[in-house]
């Protein structure tokens, strides 16, 4: 019966919410202005996919939740009141794509994400884009930066490591020991490298391995060369053109998605909107995935 409805009249099946919030950084500030530049170049961003030949605002309700509650003097304070406030959105079946903000947020949305899909034993898979692996135990004493929602996901039982593909990594990083943490918990490895030559069979033997399992996808956006996307705050040279990472997204195809998020857009040091707009069209990439898979 609901499906006979406009989606616009339907239960949301996505929120969109915007995570102003930049305080677990360890180097250049600013990704707390990310989700009102990405609000703005979002607005030219239109509805029909051409290769996943879908209409992604026909077969989705999608609805801006506005902005999370943050704190900026804590971490820690703000990835509370984000979950809190996360878990009661919108309808329970409503899933949530957070808009960052500094990756440390992730856990936020992938914490409220578990519980709402009823705290799936041994942690929810998870598709995570980044130049980092972010799986960094602490620094300046501080466990809840934006170099470590990973490792705290993974101890709390919220990801599942051995479900867990990083795509994008590359150095140079501080020791080889970096590796070790997701190495030794499962998590599989696609350097920038080797995603350019194969990642986008890597990517769908892993859909294929999920099968009808859920995963969170998580999306740095300096998985990105900063030629490509210069607002953000780590940036890392040797990462995927624009048109690589779409693809590499459109490689999900088959996915179902349990939640996900966008992160670490830094507006003050975009280039004409560059940065923003590729965000904009990674939302968009992520809801055709979800509009592709329900239209299936
Ligand atoms: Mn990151």
């Amino acid at each position: 019966m609901l499906e006979s409805l406009p989606a616009a009249s339907r239960p949301v099946d996505w929120a969109i919410f915007g995570v102003p919030f930049d305080g677990g950084v360890t180097y250049r500030p600013g990704a707390r202005f990310g989700p009102r530049a990405i609000r703005e170049a979002s607005q030219y961003v239109k509805r029909y996919h051409i290769e996943h030949d879908v209409d992604v605002c026909e077969v989705l309700s999608l609805a801006d939740a506005g902005d999370a509650p943050v704190s900026p003097y804590g971490i820690k304070s703000t990835l509370d009141a984000v979950t809190q406030w996360a878990r009661k959105l919108a309808d329970p079946s409503t899933r949530l794509l957070a808009v960052g903000g500094d990756h440390s947020i992730a856990y936020a949305n992938i914490r409220a994400t578990w519980e709402r899909r009823g705290k799936p034993a041994g942690g929810l898979a998870l598709v995570h884009f980044d130049a980092h692996l972010d799986t960094v135990d602490s620094l300046w004493g501080e466990k809840w930066g934006h170099a470590s929602p990973f490792i705290r996901a993974i101890e709390d039982g919220l990801v599942d490591p051995k479900a867990m593909i990083s795509v994008g990594v590359r150095g140079p990083l501080n020791a080889k020991s970096d590796l070790d943490f997701a190495k030794s918990r499962g998590v599989s490895l696609v350097s920038a490298d080797e995603a350019r030559r194969d990642g986008a069979a890597a990517l769908h033997a892993f859909v294929k391995k999920l099968g009808m399992r859920e995963a969170y996808l998580t999306f740095d956006i300096d998985a990105v060369d900063p030629v490509y996307a210069p607002g953000t705050g780590t940036p890392c040279p040797g990462g995927f053109t624009s048109s690589e990472v779409l693809g590499l997204l459109r490689a999900l195809r088959g996915v179902h998605l349990s939640g996900a998020d966008v992160v670490e857009v830094l507006p003050d040091r975009d280039v004409g909107d560059a940065t923003s707009l590729l965000a904009s069209h990674v939302l968009f990439e992520i809801l055709a995935l979800d509009a592709v898979a329900k239209a299936a």
